[in-house]
């Protein structure tokens, strides 16, 4: 390797701290064929070589990935055919994060030059994701254009495409021809009658049909357009959105439903859902479900097949790590004035550097958890993590944005969901209001591992049951975790202190803020 591409990958190494290692078991199946255990060493499980290639540095395809590499959309996509009662694309606000939210719309040509842009300057941004702020195959010219553009200045990036599926039999083809590898299908229902209260109309064969009629053949074209994609090999996930009251039970069997088509992984998300949106749900005052209510629904899927927990929702023109959003950084006039220089040995040799730094936090986790081997206690405990990403406990209290969230067991330790919050700290000081909403965020979770925190948030999360954990700063997340376990259960043995039973936490809804 030449000098100078050293000299700009240390350079790169020191201002994007991010890049170190995690230990986290991955998630997916094999593609095709339903659950598989991610759970090895360097998280590979026993996925195929090829499957692995193809998930190992996509941050929604994998967990464990997501600590490191960046994902971006581009807002190429207007147009939508179908309407679902949750959404709203009118609104535009920067504070807010949500499907279907952007601030800027782009050309074919724009996006190009913007992914380079962002590639130059974000090493470990691996995928290029179309996800709207409409549906990418009911604008298929501007979405694939852009798709190819991509292809040919930068190849390294893999593709992907979110899509409500409607047109997505017609494309399977053209998604094939142009290596479109990974590919997400929204499916809310399997039942039209449910369907009926989630989708009031759908446009399809120059034609407008509502109600059960809709939600039939939307529900019929989900699934066949999942059944071509997976026998050509296309890793496919499904979304779907949890709306308590309408889809909730019936979750499950849509689980069922697209493993038997081959679904690589079951995406559950909460229901954004309030009055300012603007949405038939939010005016309809439908609420979002509890973070328990997710993770029961989660955890009774994921004997069927895994299921992904990491989920931001992002906006269509997120840029970042999942969890942080720097779009503000590549608005298009910043794009057309910067000095692009897209380097792939550069990409590469950074992202090599990340492998090793992940591979070495993963063996990090490994040797902790023997610590527990012969263990015996059915107890478990959920912790809330600060931290900006590279899977290491590095972000101050007060600047938290948004905690992760692990349940650690004597089986080991996993991601369980992320929880937003207003920052504490506002304008340098910190907010009484903002505590009590961090504490309704992680009320569930026993302690909070930070790398720093100031005293009066100290007591208020003691007053709340909360044990606040600094002197992991810096240190690995998982490894910490079983460390801080071993120890909890020492103390519960001893009768120092008492497990109990946590209450229920809320989900913040759309108060991620783009830097
Ligand atoms: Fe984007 Fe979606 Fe591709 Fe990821 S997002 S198109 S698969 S690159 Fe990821 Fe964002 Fe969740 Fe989507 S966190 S909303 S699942
Ligand atoms: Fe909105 Fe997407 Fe539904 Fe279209 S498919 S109405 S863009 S959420």
């Amino acid at each position: 390797m030449e000098l100078g591409t050293r000299k700009a990958i240390a350079q790169l190494l020191v201002m994007q701290p991010a890049c170190e290692g995690s230990g986290q078991k991955g998630c997916g199946s094999k593609g095709g064929k339903g659950k598989s255990n991610c759970g090895s060493a360097a998280g590979q499980g026993d996925l195929s070589p090829e499957t692995w290639e193809k998930v190992k540095n996509h941050p929604c395809y994998s967990e464990e990935a997501h600590h490191h590499y960046a994902r971006m959309h581009v807002a190429v996509a207007p147009a939508c055919n179908i309407q679902c009662n949750y959404c709203n694309r009118k609104y535009d606000c920067s504070n807010e994060s949500r499907p279907g939210v952007v601030s800027e719309r782009l050309t074919p040509e724009q996006a190009a030059r913007k992914v380079l842009a962002v590639a130059s300057n974000i090493p470990q941004m691996t995928v290029l994701g179309i996800a709207g702020p409409g549906d990418p195959l009911a604008n298929p010219e501007k979405t694939f254009k852009t798709f190819e553009l991509v292809t040919q200045t930068a190849p390294d990036i893999k593709l992907c495409l979110s899509t409500n599926g409607l047109m997505l039999p017609e494309y399977v083809d053209r998604i094939q021809a142009l290596n479109i590898d990974h590919v997400t299908i929204t499916i809310n229902m399997i039942d039209p009658e449910v369907g009926a209260k989630i989708y009031p109309w759908i446009y399809f064969n120059k034609r407008r049909y509502e109600g059960v009629e809709a939600a039939q053949i939307l529900s019929d074209r989900q699934l066949l357009g999942l059944e071509m994609l997976t026998e050509r090999g296309i890793l496919c996930k499904v979304n779907s959105v949890m709306i308590p009251g309408v889809n909730d039970h019936h979750l499950a069997e849509v689980n069922k439903a697209v493993k038997s088509r081959g679904a690589f992984l079951h995406n559950i998300m909460p229901l954004i859902s309030a009055p300012e949106h603007g949405t038939v749900f939010g005016l309809n005052g439908m609420r979002g479900p509890t973070a328990q209510e997710l993770k029961t629904l989660q955890d009774s899927c994921e004997g069927e097949m895994n299921m992904m927990r990491h989920c931001r929702q992002c906006r269509a023109d997120a840029v970042g790590l999942l969890g942080e959003d720097r779009s503000n950084e590549f608005t298009t006039e910043k794009v057309m004035e910067m000095d692009v220089h897209y380097d792939l040995q550069i990409r590469q040799a950074y992202q090599e550097e990340v492998e090793r730094q992940r591979a070495a936090v993963v063996a990090a986790r490994n040797e902790e958890l023997k610590t527990l081997a012969g263990t015996d206690s059915n107890i478990s405990v959920l912790i809330a993590v600060a931290s900006t990403g590279g899977g290491r406990i590095n972000q101050h209290f007060g600047h938290a944005k948004e905690f992760q969230v692990y349940e650690v067991s004597t089986t080991g330790v996993k991601f369980v969901g992320h929880r937003r919050v207003d920052h504490y700290c506002q304008g340098g000081f910190g907010e009484e209001e903002g505590l009590e909403t961090v504490v309704r965020a992680i009320t569930d979770c026993a302690a909070v591992f930070i790398s720093r925190i100031g005293n009066c948030p100290r007591e208020g999360l003691l007053k709340a049951g909360i044990e606040p954990v600094d002197r992991f700063a810096l240190e690995y997340i998982e490894q910490s975790a079983l460390t801080f376990f071993r120890e909890y259960l020492e103390r519960v043995q001893s009768g120092e202190i008492e497990h109990k039973r946590r209450g229920d936490a809320d989900i913040r809804q759309g108060a991620l803020i783009s830097t």
